[in-house]
């Protein structure tokens, strides 16, 4: 009797096909043949398939071979470009089976493969990651999912395979708005700490000791986002962070501190514009969070 690379026997292993073996689908295919899946792998490159062959997995000569392979199909390419290509090459093949896309794409593109699967009798669930290959089917890598209830509760034992998961809710576009989030903070936050290095090494300290004591202050940071949540949702902005007319001032002396040494400081005067607006508007006594008034699209 043949077996699975666990040693269970192959014919009553669950059976998941994975198209594209980049570096991130390569290592989700991986993970399934090392957890005992018979995995079927294609990729538009197919001398990418060659170790997994090795590992265990089978190759399919087509993108439509393998998503006729079994009831699970993930779909992991570089955009919604190749997505849209792999797509129509396997449209005839995909009714009655779940795709899982995991390609990262924006949530009207999630929407979109969500009706495209339902028009030809598919399950959809879209998913988005964030980690690094190396680590897929730990729990250092995290599945953002969203789409079809039934079709992720169907397969939800082999997605958690993937690494840690999380569900949205049935808009297949959820995942998406979560993914795009969670990057936005991690840039926007990287960004702004980058800068800050150059006022740092500018000023001739050390930029690894600093990023040291950062790491270390960051510990303070959950529950002042908490309660910055909290102020967003209710519209009951106390003084976090000081009062604006205190901030107010205090962003002056940023601002020509980055100046006088040359560092970028757009972002600083951008936030020192809204303090003012909202101290104009006679808000001075509230706190950071209240600035979310002034952002657009607002109401
Ligand atoms: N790698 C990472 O760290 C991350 C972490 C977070 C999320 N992503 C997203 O995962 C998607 C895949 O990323 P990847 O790292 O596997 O990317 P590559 O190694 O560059 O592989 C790309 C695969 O896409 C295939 N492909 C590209 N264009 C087409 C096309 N027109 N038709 C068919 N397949 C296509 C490519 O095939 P080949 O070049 O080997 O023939 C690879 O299989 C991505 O959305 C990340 O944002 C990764």
């Amino acid at each position: 009797m043949a077996t699975t690379a666990t040693g269970g026997s192959a014919d009553a292993a669950p059976r998941v096909s994975v198209l594209g073996l980049g570096a991130m689908g390569s290592a989700i295919a991986r993970t399934f043949v090392e957890r005992g899946y018979r995995t079927t792998v294609w990729n538009r490159n197919a001398a990418k398939s060659a170790p997994l062959v090795d590992a265990g997995a089978s190759a399919a000569a087509t993108a439509a071979e393998a998503a006729e392979a079994g009831p699970l199909v993930v779909v992991c390419l570089l955009d919604g470009a190749a997505v849209d290509a792999v797509l129509g090459s396997v449209e005839g093949s995909v009714a009655g089976r779940v795709l899982v896309n995991l390609t990262s794409g924006s949530p009207a593109q999630a929407r979109a493969y969500a009706e495209w699967a339902a028009e030809r009798g598919a399950g959809y669930i879209d998913g988005k990651i964030m980690g690094d290959p190396p680590y897929v089917g730990t729990p250092n890598v995290m599945f953002s999912f969203s789409g079809s209830r039934g079709a992720f509760e169907a397969h939800e034992s082999a997605l958690k395979e993937l690494g840690t998961i999380a569900y949205h809710g049935t808009d297949a576009g959820a995942a998406a708005v979560e993914f795009m989030a969670q990057v936005a903070v991690g840039y926007e936050l990287l960004i702004g700490f980058l800068h800050t290095l150059r006022l740092v090494h500018a000023e001739g300290v050390d930029v690894q000791e600093f990023t040291g004591r950062v790491a270390a202050s960051m510990a303070g940071y959950p529950p002042l986002l908490a309660s910055m949540g909290k102020a967003v949702k209710t519209g009951e902005y106390g003084p976090d962070l000081g009062s604006l007319n205190v901030q107010a001032a205090l962003m002056d002396d940023m601002i020509a501190h980055r100046e006088s040494l040359g560092v970028e400081a757009v972002r600083m005067r951008e936030v020192k514009k809204l303090m003012d607006r909202r101290i104009a508007d006679g808000h001075g006594g509230q706190g950071f969070s209240s600035l979310f008034e002034l952002l657009p699209p607002r109401g």
